[in-house]
């Protein structure tokens, strides 16, 4: 995969597994804009990456359908018969600053598998392709179609087991519109690193379920019994550890939590200041909007909201890019912290100890920087 990092991605990404390769842009520049660059979008993949020849390549329609199908790139793009769906989405891992969870409580989690990531495994992009709710009525989805599952080309290994890549989203996610099968991001087909041809888009979800070189489409009855949905993505108690953790104690973490993070200034910078810090950063709800960020000069007492300028709710399934220039006074080390509200009220655990579980996914509490300040 490494060919594909060098041609597809930006030299200063922070590579943070070598293979499977993972990585993150440097924070600073993820939001400078409130559309990733393609070769500035964080990358997530369990294994290699698969070459797919366009002339051959088709994806199949299978299970609970009267009519199971093969169809082409090209069917799929003819308007005649699929409508064309274009819209801005935001990605983000479920593994998303687990190096706050990491260094909490070192040691745990599965093992290798579990990158990890800063606050940079996010990603939004405009994207081009046909809701599934049409290619699923295309070929008759039965009414006892429960789940739609999806098979990437790649596979992974883990635990000396080699393993197809598959995951499954419930089919009343497909019914409202918000699951997209993509060929195109940000003006350009999909990059081979982000799933060339043909990728599955789940809107507010968790990363993992945004199927990447989609080959088979799967209508069933219930949850994949893939490994990647039934055994990773996980959510426990605290309580459960090494020890003691069995599969069937976690739940399957599907939409993602209102979450956000400061990415300038970095942890543990000196600022020399006349009264004003400024901070940038993103916010970001997977069930609803980010409709309020406020963040706080003394670690969670005073909070001061923040003045939006970047996208509008009409992207209800991107981000928020967001910058204050923030009041500070006083001298010396002071932690910083922010915090989002969405449009049902939902807000973030304070503390990255109030929301720990084994395995580190879904890291959305406060996010916490300590800055000196020179006044
Ligand atoms: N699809 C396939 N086929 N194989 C993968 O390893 N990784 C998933 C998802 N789709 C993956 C996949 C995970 S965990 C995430 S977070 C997203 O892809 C990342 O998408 P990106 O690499 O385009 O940013
Ligand atoms: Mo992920």
């Amino acid at each position: 995969s490494w060919e594909y990092v060098k041609k597809e991605k930006s030299e200063d990404m922070i590579h943070i597994l070598q293979f499977p390769y993972n990585g993150e842009p440097p924070g600073k520049r993820l939001v400078e804009t409130s559309i990733t660059q393609n070769k500035d979008h964080f990358v997530r993949n369990h294994g290699g990456i698969p070459e797919i020849d366009i002339g051959k390549y088709f994806f199949e329609v299978e299970g609970l359908v009267r009519d199971p199908k093969k169809i082409t790139l090209k069917e799929l793009q003819d308007e005649n018969i699929f409508p064309r769906m274009e819209t801005t989405v935001t990605l983000q891992c479920s593994g998303t600053r687990r190096i706050e969870q990491i260094h909490d409580y070192p040691g745990d989690g599965d093992e290798l598998i579990n990158a990890p990531w800063g606050e940079g495994a996010i990603g939004t992009a405009r994207y081009v392709g046909v809701s599934l709710k049409k290619v699923l009525k295309y070929c008759g989805m039965k009414p006892e179609g429960k789940h739609v599952e999806f098979f990437g080309a790649d596979s992974y290994f883990k635990k000396g087991q080699v393993y197809n890549y598959a995951v499954s989203v419930p089919t009343r996610k497909v019914k409202v519109n918000e699951v997209m099968l993509a060929w195109e991001m940000n003006g350009d087909p999909l990059p081979a690193i982000h799933g060339f041809p043909l990728r599955v888009i789940v809107m507010g979800y968790i990363g993992a379920r945004s199927c990447k070189w989609l080959t088979r489409i799967n209508v069933i009855d219930g949850p994949s019994m893939a490994p990647v949905q039934m055994k990773e993505y996980l959510y426990y108690t605290p309580q459960m550890g090494k020890q003691n953790v069995t599969y069937s104690n976690g739940f399957s973490i599907q939409t993602m939590p209102v979450a956000s993070a400061i990415m300038t200034p970095v942890d543990k910078d000196v600022i020399v200041h006349d009264g004003t810090i400024h901070m940038t950063g993103w916010a970001y709800s997977g069930s609803g909007w980010p409709e309020r960020v406020e963040v706080s000069n003394d670690g969670g007492g005073v909070w001061y909201e923040v003045p939006y300028k970047q996208l509008s709710k009409k992207y209800y399934h991107a981000w928020r890019t967001w910058s204050i220039d923030i009041p500070v006074d006083a001298e010396g080390w002071l932690e910083f912290c922010v915090r989002c509200w969405d449009d049902a009220l939902n807000t973030q655990p304070t503390y990255v100890r109030s929301a720990w579980n084994w395995d580190l996914h879904v890291t959305s509490s406060c996010h916490r920087v300590k800055l000196y300040s020179v006044n």
